[in-house]
């Protein structure tokens, strides 16, 4: 038999396997449920309810198996520390695959397999993968559970911190499959870190495979992820579920599926403005989402800090706007340069039930990492559990170290933050690292010029996922690694879902705070100074400031830009409001030859000679 105990409840799902918990009442999923038990051979199943009682039972059972370390309940209540595999630390979009019916709908971006062979090599992954651990089945909501937006999914995982983790950044549990129960659609998402237990094995704190597989059936809506703990690979309901399934669900439906924050601005006057941005990994959209404004009467309100839906829907004035609902219910942030200096929000927002990931540990049992102080503390234990000094030569806290933490707890989030009706878009940004060319912030001229911008979007690497760090990688959208489908397709989806929206369609603008002097010493002072930028996009979405006309679209004059107080000097703005001639024919000429590459839509490519020419 399978099972080791013969203590096996009254809601037995397959074989003879113990069970607990309160179990779906539909057949598709309790069949489903069924085979990939017999397929990965757990020891047990349990069904998530979201509950306290449940989780204080998982949290401690990871205390003592050592994957979870209690921090100094007087300092951080309530939390935790995580130390990863040192080999499982970020996202691994070389082992990231869209299994659609054709390598042709998973466009030249993505990487490929033939979903039939994936089926099979998946069927021997899986096979017996979870002997000697715990099956949980943990269903959940993307958005409000009442929101029209919301999508459904279940994760079937060997990891209980993957529980822990999505009951932290999705609504999981017992509310979810009530919806499921009633009949709503749901998306399957089977989860294993990929190494199973023999009845002598002591587990270790981080049980992962060097063998990794992020796995997506586009055209089934179904996630298969084996071999990683990380949050991006592991936690389905957020990159795999939220953006890349999501997007092939939205292009269908005729809505967007975006890698995107969302904050809610309001002027001295009142005025209020919904932005969204797109930023790739690791480049300020946590930050942004969590802006303190630096200049007097202007306010910020927090309502997502990393994924945006957003679907068109008519007004009681006749004009048809995106509407935009963040569908997850936590933050999994960066923690190194988050500090009181940069981010006191999300400072603030982690004091008290975090799960940290990577970080280092200090001698008082708090945590610590790159640029939380100016100053490091004299002892640590670094991120992989070694003693660690500052003269130690290398970082204490991985540079891709996390926290996981309640969107609730931010002192910023918008009372109504869980409105299932979502907020109507006024403004979306588009941007990256770049240590040159790309102005502080540019307006495009139409939509088609912004989706242009989107396409054009460049960044230098950073630790989010596997590469080089540093190294200058066009990412369209910030969707790079997200888009589910052909991203020619989805460039003519975002050209369509604009014809569709008219007179309503959010403006569009760049920026970048990132442009760098001669001397690698950043131009602009960002974080909280970014407030400066968004209130010129406020302004300009109202009509009340001006700007002037480049080829690239229109950019403040100096004098457009509150910059009192700042103590930049005027050299230093030109340079960062500047649209060099010559670096943007080249800038323009390569994304241009990108844009070939990825057959994006001749209108596209017809609005970028058109700005060559002019420039
Ligand atoms: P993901 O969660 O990976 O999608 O990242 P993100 O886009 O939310 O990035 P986040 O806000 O976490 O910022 C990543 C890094 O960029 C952190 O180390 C920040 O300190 C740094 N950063 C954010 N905003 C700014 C800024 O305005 N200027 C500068 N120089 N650095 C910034
Ligand atoms: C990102 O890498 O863009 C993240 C972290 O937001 S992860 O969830 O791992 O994708
Ligand atoms: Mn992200």
């Amino acid at each position: 038999a399978r099972s080791r105990s013969g203590a096996a409840t009254s809601h037995e799902v397959a074989a003879d396997r113990p069970t607990h918990g309160t179990p779906s009442r539909r057949d598709d999923v309790l069949a489903w449920v069924g085979r990939i038990a017999d397929l990965a051979q757990p020891d047990r199943i349990v069904w998530v309810d979201g509950g306290d009682a449940q989780h204080e039972l998982l949290v401690r059972e990871m205390v003592s198996t050592g994957t979870l370390l209690p921090l100094n309940p007087e300092l951080r209540p309530d939390s935790y520390l995580a130390r990863s595999d040192p080999g499982d630390v970020a996202r691994v979009e070389s082992r990231t695959f869209i299994c659609s019916p054709t390598r042709a709908e998973a466009g030249p971006t993505n990487n490929w397999r033939d979903p039939a062979e994936m089926r099979q090599t998946l069927a021997g992954l899986f096979d017996g993968a979870m002997r000697g651990r715990t099956l949980y089945v943990v269903p959940f909501s993307m958005g409000p559970v009442d929101s029209p937006l919301a999508r459904f999914g279940i994760e079937i995982t060997d990891s209980p911190y993957v529980v822990a983790s999505m009951r932290i950044m999705t609504r999981s549990g017992a509310a979810a499959l009530a919806r499921i129960d009633d009949g709503a659609a749901w998306v399957p998402a089977v989860h294993s870190v990929g190494a199973p237990l023999g009845p002598d094995d002591v587990d270790v704190p981080w049980p992962c495979n060097p063998e990794k597989y992020i796995v997506h059936f586009p055209a089934e809506r179904e996630i298969w992820s084996y071999g990683s703990g990380y949050g991006g690979n592991a936690l389905l309901g957020k990159k795999c579920f939220a953006l890349r399934i999501a997007s092939v669900i939205a292009r269908d439906e005729g809505w967007l599926a975006e890698h995107m924050l969302l904050v809610r601005v309001t002027s001295p006057e009142g005025r209020r403005t919904h932005v969204a941005a797109a930023f790739p990994s690791a480049c300020g959209k946590t930050n942004l989402a969590m802006l303190r404004p630096t200049l007097p009467g202007w306010s910020v309100e927090t309502l997502g800090d990393d994924i945006v839906w957003m679907a068109p829907r008519e007004g009681d004035d006749g004009v048809t706007r995106l509407h935009a609902i963040n569908p997850e219910a936590g933050f999994f942030g960066v923690a190194p340069g988050t500090g009181w200096e940069s981010n006191p929000t999300a400072m603030e927002t982690l004091r008290r039930g975090v799960i940290f990931t990577n970080v280092a540990l200090t001698d008082d049992g708090d945590v610590w990492w790159e640029g939380q102080t100016s100053q490091p503390p004299a002892h640590l234990i670094d991120w992989q559990g070694r003693d660690w000094t500052p003269d130690a030569g290398r970082p204490a806290a991985h540079p891709n170290s996390r926290f996981t933490v309640s969107a609730a707890q931010c002192p910023t989030m918008a009372a109504d933050w869980e409105d299932p009706a979502g907020v109507p878009l006024d403004a979306i940004l588009f941007g990256g690292r770049r240590p040159s060319t790309v102005p502080l912030v540019t307006q495009a001229d139409s939509w088609e010029a912004g989706v242009l911008l989107g396409a054009s979007i460049a960044s230098e690497r950073t630790a989010a996922a596997e590469g080089t760090v540093g190294e200058l990688r066009r990412d369209p959208f910030a969707m790079l690694p997200f888009t589910g489908y052909a991203v020619a397709d989805y460039l003519a989806h975002w050209l369509e879902v604009g014809r569709g929206l008219g007179t309503g369609a959010p403006a569009i603008f760049g920026v970048n705070w990132f442009r760098k002097d001669d001397g690698g010493r950043f131009l602009w002072p960002g974080f909280g100074e970014n407030t400066r930028v968004i209130a010129w996009i406020a302004d300009r979405v109202a009509g009340t400031v001006g700007g002037r006309s480049t080829p690239i679209g229109h950019v403040p004059n100096p004098g457009d830009l509150d910059v009192t107080g700042l103590g930049l000097s005027e050299a230093d703005l030109d340079e960062l409001l500047d649209v060099d001639p010559v670096a943007w024919r080249a800038e323009l000429t390569r994304a241009g030859a990108y844009l070939e590459e990825l057959r994006a839509p001749a209108a596209l490519r017809r609005a970028l000679d058109v700005a060559i020419d002019r420039l």
